[in-house]
This record gives C-alpha cells, structure tokens and sequence, in this order.
C-alpha cells in the first residue's frame, strides 16, 4: 500500500513539476525530482548512510530521502526509465536493476559511500567452543559476486530455495572447500540471522543448504540490520554472513564491537551509493542542484 501510495503521489509531482518546466522551456531537476532521492527501507543500512550524506553536501540542503521500501523505489526507478525521465535514488550491487537497466552510480567526492563494501561473517562469542564444526564453515565460506548473482537472478523464476540448490549441485567443487574435513554432526540446531533484501536472502539460503547437508537444524531469519546486531551480540543468534561494511552496518558494526566475532570477508567489492539512469547527464553527488 505504501508503494502505490508513494508511486501515485510521485507520479503527481512529477506531472505537474514537468508541466510548469514545459512553459519556461527548461527541466530543473531538482524541480523535476521534487528535491526528492528515493530511498528504501527506514531501517536499511544505507538510509543511516543517506542521511549522513544529506549532512555532508552542501548542495544538498532541503533535499530529502524518501524513506519506502526496495520495491517502491524499483517501480519508481522503472516508472522514470520508461519516460526517460530524472531520477535518483540509492542503489547498490550486487542487484539485478544493474543487469536490466542503464544506471550509473554517482561521484562521491566526500567518501560518504565509501569505494566498495565487502560482506563480513559474523559469529556469537562462544560458538567457536559450542559448535567447531559450524564455525569452521562459516570461516572457510566465501565466494564470488557471480555466484550470488546467479541465486539472486535464478531466484526471480522460481524461488531462493531452488535457486540455491541449483548453485550448491552446480558448485560442488567451492562447497567442497568449505566443508572438507569437517566431521558431520547429529540434527544440532543453529540460527542464523540476514536480511530481507535479496543478496541476503541468497546467501542465507546456500548456506542453510550447505549447514543442513552437514547435519544441522538450521533456521535463517531475515530481520532489520539493527535486530541482527543486537541478536547476534546479546547471542541469541549464532551467525550472519549478511553485514555489508565499512559504510553500510558501519554504525551498527561499531555500536557492537567486542560482542561478536568478526570471521572476515566472505563476499567483496559489493558496492551502495547514489544511482540515476545513465541518460542523466550529471556525473557526482556534488553535481545535484541546490535548492533554490
Ligand atoms: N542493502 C542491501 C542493505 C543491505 C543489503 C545495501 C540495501 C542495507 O542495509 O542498506
């Protein structure tokens, strides 16, 4: 409901903002655009990001972003490249909005967005001790952004879960690395936390697959970032390979620090920042014009 809402209340801005512009001859964009970068979910990483962003540039102030959600911000995104019109929103890689359509991501010259976001396995104090056999995976467990990739676009004719297995029984010699030499264990439960965007949704579902053919019980939970953190530092959880960092779970990261273990890098050179249609002829974040 809150997408169509926000679909319609955009689709009249932007008709009569395109309107008054059609008489003077000229398209202000931040007119245009209603002063407005379309965001997703309140509780994303990148909208604490965005915000700091708003902060930061000076040519940004009185611009919003518009907190939605990733499917409202897709529609829009789609909407404006059917029309050839200007928009901006947040973005990031890996997604399949890259693979559909023209997009570029913009100049950064604060570094707000940092150079690229790598995904970082989590786990809970003591899981080393209670469950080596996991842990020893979840260490191991790496792979690259064309492997989450092909979960993430099989997934969007048939499911995440059939999508993972296909990649597990097409990928038996990575799977192999991770789990080789690892003595199975009896039905043992484990928990592990992600997120409900699709990236995430990707890997907690190979991994699931991978723990179970190890012999675990295993639930996924996708929450908000800042639930994952809490859960995982209070141990309630026993692991993510869901944190983007530096800059996405960044705050979030170093609110926790101490009260989970960091087992490194299991994806890199993700990426998030500001996106626009390549059409658009502006070229960095400093380029968005101020509000007059
Ligand atoms: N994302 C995708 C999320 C994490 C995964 C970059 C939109 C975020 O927290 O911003």
């Amino acid at each position: 409901m809150l997408g169509l809402s926000l679909v319609a209340l955009l689709a009249a801005c932007g008709t009569e903002t395109g309107a008054k512009n059609q008489t003077n001859g000229e398209t202000n964009l931040g007119e245009a655009v209603d002063y407005t970068i379309i965001g997703i979910e309140p509780g994303a990483g990148m909208m604490t990001v965005a915000a700091e962003m708003l902060e930061a540039y000076e040519n940004l102030a009185g611009w919003e972003v518009y907190e939605a959600s990733t499917p409202a911000m897709l529609v829009e995104l789609e909407m404006a490249i059917a029309n050839e019109e200007p928009i901006i929103v947040t973005g990031w890689n890996p997604h399949w909005k890259f693979l559909n359509y023209d997009l570029k991501y913009l100049e950064d010259p604060l570094g707000i967005w940092g150079e690229s976001e790598n995904y970082h396995t989590l786990a809970r104090i003591g899981l080393k001790e209670d469950m080596p056999e996991a842990y020893e995976i979840l260490d191991r467990f790496f792979w690259e952004t064309e492997d989450m990739e092909q979960v993430m676009y099989g997934a969007q004719d048939s499911s995440f879960e059939e999508a993972a297995l296909k990649w597990v029984e097409e990928n038996r010699d990575k799977v192999n690395e991770w789990t080789e030499g690892v003595p199975r264990v009896d039905g043992e439960s484990i928990e592990l936390i992600s997120h409900q965007w699709d990236s995430e949704y990707a890997s907690g579902e190979v991994m699931r697959i991978v723990l179970e053919e190890q012999g675990y019980n295993v639930t996924v939970t996708p929450v908000d970032p800042a639930v994952a953190f809490q859960a995982l530092a209070s141990g309630e959880v026993d692991a993510t390979v869901s944190p983007w960092l530096p800059a996405t779970h960044g705050a979030l990261y170093e609110e926790h620090e101490g009260n989970f273990i960091d087992l490194g890098e299991n994806l890199v050179d993700a990426r998030v920042g500001i996106v626009v249609p390549a059409y658009m002829d502006i070229d960095s974040i400093e380029d968005i014009p101020v509000r007059e």
